[in-house]
């Protein structure tokens, strides 16, 4: 065991903007802090120290109304809205190759098997950011809610077109943890401390009964929940939320040595970050932070700042958003071996977070 260390925190070195770059962005001062933790699941082990410089993180997570200006600035079109290429699909069943993205579906019947997510993810046909329940639905009421049903490829190019970038896993928990080391949620040691809901997550027993204790269903407006010790909102809950590092099933051990902690580490590389329990899939998955609307204490509890999930770079659904960062100084590449993201398309439907 490492011997804990105080967090240490750097302050903002002179010429550094008090105000940040950009409208809505949150100065997160960096240094050296313990990611990941060892009281849950295997893939946040182990606790190890790790350093990242500072940098600018968006307050919120980017809204409906914010992807909407970018898609009215650059005609982009998201990977939810693009029909498969059969192409790209050899062996797909030819019904499913059409527009679509996962929506949430409370079963109508019990489950008895909670590994089963297709129970509760529908592969909607229609689904998009414009309409995030379905073909019929549409953002009204939604505006200041986190734009879902965004690939990893919509998210980049958003930061690229607002002059950002996705952060790094290291980043993103560094941000979340709001200045506490080594609590286990984003703003201290309880879930809902004296009854108080902090972020928007599942109350009840998952799928079925949605409690609504925190007064939402689905997604909640960004500054709905109180923010964290760096002001920053809904890092913890409301939608998952895209970084740039490939998944690997667990971290790295620490480095003993203070001279030896990773600064701005990375994670693995692309090649270790594919699904190992489908082999014949090969779309390389990124890593989610902050768990969503959809973690719920009997069956994920995943709204703490050290959680993380495996998503597939071309998945959609209705609990994954994003937010960005902009950094002094460029970033080095994701993991060893990291290659360019190849538009690879799944067999039948996308894989999906087992969330
Ligand atoms: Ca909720
Ligand atoms: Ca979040
Ligand atoms: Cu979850």
């Amino acid at each position: 065991m490492t011997k804990l260390d105080a967090v240490t925190l750097t302050r903002p070195p002179d010429g550094v903007p008090k105000s940040s770059p950009h409208p809505d962005m949150v100065w997160i001062p960096g240094g050296t802090f313990r990611m990941g933790s060892d009281k849950h699941y295997a893939e946040e082990a182990p606790v190890h120290r790790a350093t990242v410089d500072a940098f600018w993180i968006d307050r919120t997570p980017v809204t409906n109304r914010q992807f909407r200006e970018f898609v009215r600035a650059t005609g982009h079109v998201t990977f939810a809205e693009i029909v498969p290429d059969a192409k790209d699909y050899p062996g797909a069943l030819p019904n499913m190759l059409r527009a679509a993205s996962l929506v949430f579906s409370p079963p109508k019947h019990p489950i008895d098997d909670l590994c089963d997510w297709s129970q509760w993810w529908t592969f909607k046909f229609g689904a998009n950011w414009r309409r995030p329940y379905g073909p019929r639905s549409t953002l009204s009421g939604l505006n200041d809610h986190p734009v879902v049903h965004v690939a990893y490829s919509d998210a980049l190019a958003y930061a690229k077109w607002a002059g950002k970038d996705l952060p790094t896993e290291a980043e993103w928990e560094f941000a979340a943890r709001g200045g506490l080391d080594s609590a286990e949620f984003g703003w201290g040691d309880e879930l809902a401390p004296g009854g108080k809901p902090m972020a928007n997550t599942w109350q009840g027993a998952f799928p079925r009964e949605n409690l609504k204790l925190d007064g939402y269903e689905r997604t909640s407006p960004v500054t709905a929940f109180p923010p964290n010790g760096y002001g920053i909102y809904d890092m913890i809950g409301n939608v998952w939320e895209w970084t740039s590092d490939w998944y690997s099933a667990g971290h790295e051990a620490d480095a003993g040595k203070a001279c030896c902690i990773p600064v701005n580490p990375r994670g693995g590389g692309e090649d270790a970050s594919y699904d190992p329990c489908q082999p014949e899939i090969r779309i390389p998955r990124k890593v989610l932070k902050g768990g969503s609307h959809l973690c719920a204490p009997n069956y994920c509890r995943r709204y703490r700042p050290a959680a993380r999930h495996p998503e597939p770079v071309d998945t959609s659904t209705s609990h994954v958003g994003f937010r960005c960062v902009v950094r002094q100084a460029s970033m080095p590449p994701a993991g060893r071996g990291h290659r360019a993201v190849a538009r690879r398309i799944p067999q039948r439907m996308p894989q999906i977070a087992l969330i």
